[in-house]
């Protein structure tokens, strides 16, 4: 059995679809990050980071509990464990590997701050410095990811992998990030045939059910969760 430490992010719905996919058996725990339950004691002995996704594998490696943080380690370590879903082969693992690695190192974040800016940012401050930034990067990313796709059917090679698994989550909110799935056709063609799958139609659902605190926030509460006002360190 598997616990998952979870809400409705992209980072979690990532985890959501991979336990789908590999049908294994998990538990959820919702940890609200809009309440401020990531820097409870009990989930700092989970992550130290204060951050969801988080798993604990009961039947872990030597049939020990492992903790797993950061969702492209959870990726890889279910990968391992099941045997899916990341090739043996090591030139086409690695294939799979640098684009899940795309995913968390420039999709992620700069798909995140752009999200942040147009969504959270006090409206009395001028961001349009960091707006078109996030804003170029992201468009910039989508056009590396419809070039690759245009190479083959999914972003790690011909096969569907935790490339995709990552990266999909963060690409469903591309009309709010100005994008058009009509003027690219290999996203638009990659994105239905995962948003086809049953397991991701399953994971979505179980996401789509979680309620948060995110509507009903105070103030306190969202200038904890940004580090801003006085819980900045700047
Ligand atoms: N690099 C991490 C990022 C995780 C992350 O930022 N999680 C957010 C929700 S998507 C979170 O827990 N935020 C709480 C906080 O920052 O206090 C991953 O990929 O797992």
């Amino acid at each position: 059995m598997i616990d998952l430490y979870a809400l409705t992010s992209p980072n979690v719905q990532k985890i959501y679809i991979m336990l789908e996919e590999t049908k294994l058996p998990y538990t959820e725990h919702f940890v609200d990050v809009w309440k401020g339950d990531q820097y409870s004691p009990d989930f700092i002995k989970i992550n130290p980071n204060s951050k969801i996704p988080a798993i604990v594998d009961h039947e872990g490696p030597g049939g020990k509990p492992y903790t797993v943080v950061e969702s492209g380690a959870i990726l890889m370590y279910l990968a391992e464990k099941t045997g899916k879903f990341l090739p043996k082969d090591m030139a086409k693992k690695y294939d799979v590997l640098q684009w899940m690695m795309f995913q968390m190192t420039g999709v992620g974040p700069n798909f995140g701050q752009l999200f942040h800016f147009k969504m959270y940012a006090p409206k009395d401050k001028d961001t349009s410095y960091s707006m078109a930034r996030h804003q170029t990067e992201v468009k910039r990313l989508y056009e590396v990811m419809e070039k690759r796709l245009a190479q083959g059917s999914y972003l790690g090679g011909d096969e569907y992998s935790i490339a995709d698994i990552a990266t999909f989550p963060w690409t469903r909110m591309h009309d709010m990030q100005g994008v058009k799935w009509e003027d690219n056709p290999n996203l638009a063609r990659w994105f239905k045939s995962i948003d086809e799958r049953p397991a991701v139609k399953a994971a979505l659902a179980k996401v789509g059910a979680i309620k948060s605190n995110r509507d009903t926030a105070s103030d306190d509460q969202k200038d904890r969760f940004f580090n801003r006002g006085h819980y900045a360190r700047a």
